[in-house]
């Protein structure tokens, strides 16, 4: 049959519908009966009085008494014909509601190839679809005449509602009439276009009333599936029974595909007596039903479980449960099958067209709470990996008690001569004594009697600290110690807490932040992590001052690593105000943040230093920071210039490292490329003199930090004509810096400066 005639069939216009006008006459021509012929307006409008029901089935035995009664038949019923659903449904015979209603699955096609217009009249077609009439067999005794006549309507739920197309709605079926079927295609043809509209809307409010449960219970399954995350079986046993009770089946099962995808084994058994649940119920793949829609990926819907070919009885005849009906429907992950659910038994009737959507949106929810659940154990996995080798390493690296006593019962003086002197060079002290020295001056600073401090305790956070820091030219244990000694001589000669600058807390936090600053750096820079796609970067990239933040995060393992938290006298509210005081002083050493707040720092210094000002506090303490992280800078010359060779071979040694990974170092990492005097006076003018200007403005006597850096650059100045001429003989920037020649020539300008 043609496209075309199809449609021209569907848009047949029903005698109860308005018509287009050029059918109008071809209706009027047919009039054989009038409409008093067939209908008593009494009795129509008696039942029209009647039609109060909320329900279609009720509606429907009211319908179909009158029809009876009019048409002299033994019975009556109607087909309802589902156009969404595809299905024929007969839920009411006669005055009977049916239990279960007849459901039959129909095609578009089958539905608009049921009715033809024939000789100018409404029929159905002369073979009717034979499941129709399978349908109606089921319900009419043998040997019965019945009298079949569609009712036809505009779609409602049309995919175009600017274009309604007319599709039959209803058969209405007459068993044994007396009448002619003139007659009753007239009778249905009047009768219905007084309740027609009722039934519809009715049809239609139970189908909505539908669609909301489902909704509703949609809803608070995926609510559910953030609930269940720590135990994928409690989910699914939570997911399975809520399909079980949305499509009111006995029971249902799922399967998962096991690991050696030969398998589905069941996880979830609902509605099963306890007695008949086994230990482990497995399946071969490409078995029954369910290895069917795991092989296809299609969901079934069997409504008679015997008669299907790949039914397996084996299982009912184990467990002596009956099974009528089965939906099976396919659980996917991300793009493969993972399982299989079923629900067997649907308590009143078979599975229809809904049941399947409700299957339909279980899958994914199963799905999704399955990978959900498999990303969930793999964080936990990795959780516990990580912190599994964080105590093997822990333990490896523990600090001894021996070790903490071998610091209180040194022998040393630990008394260096000007030790709270600016012009202390840090990086003379023994490296053996530093811890001590690092006590001592948490002792000097009188932190451990203000803030009741436990010196076993300290020690040992301080060697763990110690350890924390990595073997490398620069960022090393030492580098930490030199910061820590400054950050102590700015709170002694500034008297920053005896003046108010800051508090003992933000004092205490200063000291513990410089200590702490760069534990565990890598030798790398920030931007080195990112270009990597380091782990550290995964962790904090996305926050910037990735090292920094690691640094602080390993700060705070420290602290809570056994006998280590010094802070734990603290009160709760001092506690959490000084380790967010590290934070922000951690975050300080980035140089990135410090440009950032640059300008406001000097603002503050231009203004005057606001101690009531929480802003100028935060600047302060930055400033603060930086400063003893650059304070290197502020030593004499042969101090810089170790410090630069320790810095540049680090630098070189990221270089070297970027060479390797295909990648080119900036100039500054090259060590073909660099100029050490150039880089470090652009750094010492364009950095340094700034920021330690900055707290001469606020703390004058650290004039003699700025001028101690003026007197670098003079050096550096003075070193390039050095530089340019050995390098013109082949050497390197490093090895210039390391050369005996550049130590004379400066030492002699020096000499004659000082004089
Ligand atoms: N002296 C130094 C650093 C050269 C005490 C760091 C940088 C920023 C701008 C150069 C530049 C380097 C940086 C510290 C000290 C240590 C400064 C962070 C660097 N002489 N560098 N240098 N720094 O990023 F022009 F690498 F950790
Ligand atoms: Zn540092």
């Amino acid at each position: 049959m043609s496209s075309e005639s199809n449609e021209n069939k569907l848009f047949l216009p029903p005698p109860y519908c308005k018509t287009p006008a050029k059918f109008d006459d071809v209706f009027e021509e047919d009039v054989q009966l009038s409409k008093l012929d067939v209908l008593d307006p009494a009795k129509v409008l008696q039942l029209c009085e009647n039609l109060t029901d909320r329900t279609t089935k009720q509606l429907e035995v009211k319908v179909n008494k009158f029809l009876k009664s009019v048409s002299e038949s033994s019975t009556v019923f109607l087909i309802n014909l589902l156009n969404v659903s595809e299905e024929a449904v007969v839920q009411v015979v006669m005055d009977k509601i049916l239990d279960s209603g007849i459901i039959i699955p129909l095609s578009e096609e089958a539905i608009s190839n049921i009715v033809e217009y024939k000789d100018h009249s409404l029929k159905c077609a002369d073979n009717l679809d034979p499941k129709i009439q399978g349908l109606i067999d089921e319900i009419v005794p043998k040997e019965s005449t019945v009298t079949i006549i569609p009712v036809l309507a505009m779609e409602r739920r049309a995919k175009k509602p600017e274009k309604p197309i007319v599709c039959p709605v209803y058969l209405v079926c007459f068993v044994n009439s007396a009448k002619s079927k003139t007659f009753i295609s007239k009778l249905v043809d009047e009768s219905f276009k007084y309740f027609l509209t009722l039934l519809l809307n009715t049809r239609e409010c139970e189908e909505e009333r539908r669609l909301k449960k489902q909704c509703q219970s949609l809803l608070s399954v995926a609510r559910k599936l953030f609930s269940h995350l720590g135990d994928l079986s409690d989910l699914l046993k939570e997911i399975m029974s809520e399909a079980r009770r949305l499509t009111n089946a006995e029971r249902c099962s799922l399967f998962l595909l096991d690991p050696d995808h030969m398998h589905l084994v069941a996880k979830v058994f609902d509605g099963v007596s306890p007695a008949e649940k086994r230990t482990e119920v497995r399946i071969a793949k490409d078995q029954g039903i369910a290895g069917h829609v795991a092989a296809t990926g299609q969901i079934l819907n069997i409504k008679n479980a015997y008669k299907h070919p790949l039914f397996y009885k084996g299982m009912d005849e184990a467990t002596g449960f009956h099974t009528r009906n089965i939906l099976c429907f396919p659980i996917r992950d991300e793009d493969n099958i993972v399982g299989v659910a079923q629900l067997c038994n649907k308590i009143d009737g078979h599975f229809d067209y809904f049941d399947e959507q409700v299957a339909n949106a279980f899958s994914i929810y199963c799905g999704i709470s399955i990978m959900h659940s498999l990303v969930y154990k793999r964080i936990q996995d990795a959780q516990a990996r990580s912190k599994l080798s964080n105590e093997l390493m822990m333990y490896h690296m523990k600090v001894s008690d021996q070790d903490v006593a071998d610091v209180i019962t040194c022998p040393c003086n630990h008394d260096e001569p000007n030790f709270s002197k600016f012009t202390f060079t840090p990086r003379k002290i023994i490296y053996k004594e530093t811890p001590c020295y690092v006590l001592k001056m948490f002792e000097d600073l009188k932190f451990m009697e203000y803030f009741r401090i436990k010196e076993e305790t300290l020690i040992r956070f301080i060697l763990y600290v110690k350890r924390g820091y990595r073997d490398l030219p620069y960022h090393n244990w030492l580098h930490a110690f030199c910061v820590a000694h400054f950050a102590y001589l700015c709170l002694k000669n500034f008297k920053l807490v005896e003046n108010g600058y800051i508090s003992k807390l933000e004092a205490l936090a200063y000291f513990v932040s410089s200590l702490c600053h760069d534990i565990d750096h890598r030798g790398t820079t920030n931007s080195f992590q990112q270009q990597s796609n380091s782990v550290l970067a995964s962790l904090y990239s996305s926050e910037g001052s990735v090292m920094e933040r690691h640094h602080l995060s390993q700060t705070i393992c420290t602290l809570n690593t056994e006998g280590c938290n010094f802070l734990d006298s603290l009160n709760r509210q001092d506690y959490i105000k000084c380790l967010d005081l590290i934070k922000d002083m951690i975050l300080a050493t980035d140089l990135a943040t410090h440009y950032n707040i640059h300008s406001r720092q000097l603002a503050m210094a231009e203004e005057g230093y606001d101690k009531t000002n929480p802003e100028h506090r935060y600047y302060l303490c930055s400033l603060l920071m930086t400063c003893a992280d650059l304070s290197d800078q502020t030593k004499d010359w042969s101090e810089t210039k170790r410090v630069a060779q320790l810095i540049y071979s680090e630098f070189f040694a990221q270089g070297d490292l970027e060479k390797k990974m295909g990648k080119e170092p900036a100039n500054m990492m090259d060590r073909e490329k660099a100029s050490i005097p150039d880089h470090q006076l652009e750094f010492l003018k364009e950095c340094c003199i700034c920021i330690f200007k900055i707290l001469a403005m606020t703390f004058p006597s650290a004039n003699i930090l700025v001028d101690a850096i003026s007197r670098n650059i003079i050096c550096w100045e003075a070193s390039k004509t050095i530089f340019n001429k050995l390098c013109v003989e082949d050497k390197t920037s490093y090895e210039v810096l390391v050369s005996d020649e550049l130590e004379q020539e400066i030492q002699a300008i020096l000499k004659n400066i000082c004089i």
